[in-house]
Formats: C-alpha cells, structure tokens, sequence
C-alpha cells in the first residue's frame, strides 16, 4: 500500500500582496479611498453581532451565480463584423460605439428564450444559493422597469417584460436569494456618466461621443440614485446584495454618502467595497483570482468568469474545465470565502451549454460532499494552500504565492474537512492536528464505512482505500471533540 505523507505546520499568515490579473486591472476597479465618510454607513456602528446576524446566511452560502446579462450580448463580441477585444460587455467602450448606435440595440432586444424560472432552477441545481444580476453595466442599460430612465429593457425594448422581477418571483419561490448588480460610476449612455474623465485610466478611449458630455453629479441624481431607489423599493424582500462597481475618483465621499444613506434604510442589506468614496462596505470582492490566504477578518467573494468574459461573446470558449471550478469553490471556502460565479446568457436570453454543462457537474459534486462546504470555517492548518516563493516575484514585485494542489480543509465545530484532489490512496499522515478526532469516514461513501486511524502527538495516521470515490476531490470526514 502506498504510503504518502502530508506535513502540516498550524501557521498564521498574513496576506500581504494580492496579485491581479491584467484584464481586471485594464477594466477592473479603480477604487477612490477616503477615511472622511460624510455618513456613517450603517456597518460602521451595528454591534459585531448585529453584523453576525446580517451576514450569517451570506456566510452559510458559500456559493453564488453571478449573470451578465444586457444589450452587449447582441454584438457578443463582434461590431461591424470585426472582432472586438477585451471582454464582451465592454464593446461599447473597446470599440468607441457612438451612445446613438448603441443605444438603438434596444429595438432588437427581444430574448424570447428567457426563462427566470429555469436559471434559477439552474442556479439551484448547480447547489448555488444566491443569484447576482447586472440590473445596470456600465453601458447604462437597465435590465428593469425604470420610471427614472427611459433607457430600459421594458420601454425600449420589444420584449417589454422585467426580467428582473420574473427573476424576483421564482427566486422567491424556489428558494433562492437575488441581489443586484449597479453600475453606480460608469455609465457610457448617459451625460455624465462616461467615468473616468478625471484621470486615472488605461483604457484607450474613455470619452468617445460628445453626448457623453455632462455633470456627474448630475448624473448620478437624475439616474443612478433613482435607479437605485427603485431597486430597493419594487422588488419586495429584494434585493438582499447590492454589488456596486467601478468607482472612480469622481464618486466623491459626499455623493457615495449620498446613496449609504439610502443604503442605510435597508438595515439588512450587504453591499461590496466598490461603491467608491472611501467605503469600505461588507465584502471584499477579489475579481479572477483567488487570494493567497482570504481576507482574514473580512468577508469576501472571489468572483469569477467560466471562460473570459462576463457578458456573452459568441466566440470565446475557452471555458475552465468542471475540476477547475470545483476546485476554486473548495479553495474559496477552505480560506473562508464565497465564490461568485459567472454566466452570460446570450441575445435570447439563453444560457451557454458548456455553462449549464459545468455547473450541473458541480451541483452533482455538493449534492454528496456539500456538508464540506456550506456553512464550514476555514481551514484549521494553513500552508496547504502553498507558499510565497523566496526566489519568483509577482507583477507587483512581492514574493510570488505558488499554490499548491493536493488537498484543501474546511471545518465546524465537531469537523475536519479535507477535499483530497490526487487521491487518496493508502495511509494518510496529518500533523499537528488540533483537536481529538473520534471517528473517520468518506463523505461519498453511502455506508459511511469507519476508516481505521491512529492519533499521537505527532499526528494522525488513517487508512484511506486506494482509489479516489471522485475524481475531482474526494472528502474525508474527521469527527472531532
Ligand atoms: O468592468 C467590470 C466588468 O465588466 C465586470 O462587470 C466585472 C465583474 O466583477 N467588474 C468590472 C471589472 O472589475
């Protein structure tokens, strides 16, 4: 019987560089700082458990479905018959589309195939347990009825429906929660709203049309705060997130304050750190890339795309395999953490097979193993994860972090969790486990079958059958007092 060996050291560390990658920094976030809130927002005085109370079933969650979904998906990557780069939400932007031209999208939209029904149902089965939606990306167009905005996919649109509120209704009956997605900076359709004209940029073209001209403070009273209202009064006990993005420096700490004090009418709300202005909102919101050890102290939501783009591009499919996303979902959790994962359902409102493929494969794997998932703590080792390199540098020029790929760990109060990716096979060694384990089992296994163990000082050796009983991560269960 092969023996193999795991040497776990208990380590406490600290997370001092996160390295992005290039497509979040080109059209990632520039987050405006400041410490002066003009309004405190509502986290900066609840009581610790009050927090606990807000965020316990976000916590629980662990699992999210995030949906680009808009006028973008027409084009899906392609204008005027040239290929468009950079992600597929972003054309109107990559390729300088006048607000007249893009606008006229509208009149094509009609996404018949839309079934809110069925994504949440997807949603469900992928074993997700809260839904994100782009109500309004930076091209300006809501995706809701807006009274505020005529630029919406009930009045402009031959498809007149809500999408949002169909979204509403089944997540309400299957059980699903719903938040929202607002571009509260960028907004290239409306006068004021092509972000960036104060600097801080990479991008090529940021202000391409002259009716993109205006205030953006005018902006964002006339648009964006009445389409935030809306959103938190239409839509009954929705939204339960709102995911702000983008900020620029331009979202001054008085006009964030503006619309925290609107936040802060919806004491159970949660909201990102991406509102701009110095907030620091609920979660930390690492974008395609999953930090070295999580945020201690923080919570946070490594959102991620399947292939490379957000919003649907008809010729991107370079989708990450099911053990990829898998294995990103257990890293998340096993470092405390969510993981809020992209669809980018086309023109007709249909979802991509090769998405509806992995996240049905997914949801096969947490119907037997998701006890090691929801509603776990983070790992009780540490250094499994891997290690900052003392010799490989990042972009930043910080030690690079190598991850390492053999197994992660999550936890409760009576668990140990360890999601074995090679393997197992034959005796496993554990050191320096903390607690007493008093029983041992495979979670994919129905009979639940005790695994021979023995527990010293130096560890823990257990008995492991040769063959792995899933071929992406197989969990052993260590009961423990
Ligand atoms: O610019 C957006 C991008 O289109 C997408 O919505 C992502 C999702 O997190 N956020 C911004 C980039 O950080």
């Amino acid at each position: 019987m092969k023996t193999y060996r795991i040497v776990i050291a208990v380590a406490v560390l600290t997370l001092t560089s996160i390295a992005r990658p290039s497509l979040a920094q080109l059209e990632g976030s520039h987050i405006a700082t400041s410490s002066d809130h003009p309004v405190a927002a509502i986290q900066d005085t609840e009581t610790a458990a009050q927090r606990d109370a807000r965020m316990s079933w976000w916590r629980e969650a662990r699992f999210g479905m995030f949906i680009h979904w808009g006028l973008y998906s027409i084009p899906a990557g392609t204008w005027n018959g040239k290929q468009v780069s950079g992600i597929g939400e972003w054309i109107m932007n990559r390729g300088s589309i006048p607000v007249a031209d893009y606008k006229a999208l509208a009149s094509q939209f009609n996404p018949t195939a839309f079934s809110a029904h069925d994504i949440v149902a997807l949603a469900k089965s992928a074993g997700m347990k809260y839904i994100v939606i782009t109500a309004k990306h930076h091209d300006g167009f809501a995706m809701f009825d807006s009274k505020a905005d005529p630029f919406n996919i009930v009045a402009a649109t031959p498809f007149h429906r809500d999408p949002i509120r169909e979204l509403a209704e089944e997540c309400r009956k299957q059980g699903v929660k719903l938040g929202f997605y607002y571009s509260q900076d960028q907004d290239w359709t409306a006068p004021g709203g092509a972000a960036f004209k104060t600097g801080n940029h990479d991008l090529p073209t940021h202000h391409w049309d002259p009716a993109q001209d205006g205030d953006f403070a005018a902006y964002l009273h006339t648009k964006a705060i009445p389409q935030l209202k809306e959103l938190l009064s239409n839509y009954g006990e929705f939204p339960v997130v709102i995911w702000f993005d983008t900020p620029t420096a331009d979202m001054t700490p008085a006009l964030a304050g503006e619309i925290v004090a609107l936040l802060n009418q919806h004491p159970n709300l949660i909201w990102n750190n991406r509102l701009g202005g110095g907030y620091q909102g609920d979660t930390e919101t690492p974008e395609q890339f999953i930090p070295a050890q999580g945020y201690p102290g923080r919570d946070w939501e490594a959102c991620m795309t399947m292939n490379d783009t957000w919003g649907y591009k008809s010729y991107d499919t370079n989708f990450k395999s099911t053990e990829t996303l898998l294995r990103n979902l257990i890293d998340i959790a096993s470092k405390g953490g969510n993981y809020l994962l992209n669809i980018g359902p086309d023109s007709m409102g249909r979802v991509p097979p090769a998405e509806i493929e992995r996240l049905q494969q997914v949801g096969q794997w947490l119907r037997v193993n998701g006890e090691a998932i929801y509603g776990t703590h983070p790992t009780q080792f540490g250094d499994e994860a891997g290690a900052f390199s003392t010799t490989e540098k990042d972009k930043q020029g910080k030690p690079k972090f190598i991850p390492a790929w053999n197994w992660r760990s999550t936890t409760t109060a009576d668990s140990i969790y360890m999601e074995i990716f090679n393997g197992p096979s034959g005796n496993l060694h554990i050191g320096k486990v903390s607690r007493t384990v008093t029983g041992a089992y495979l979670l994919a296994d129905p009979a639940r079958k005790p695994l021979k163990f023995t527990q010293t000082a130096d560890g823990i050796d257990i008995a492991l059958p040769t063959h792995a009983l899933d071929p992406i991560a197989t969990v052993l269960v260590l009961k423990t007092k």
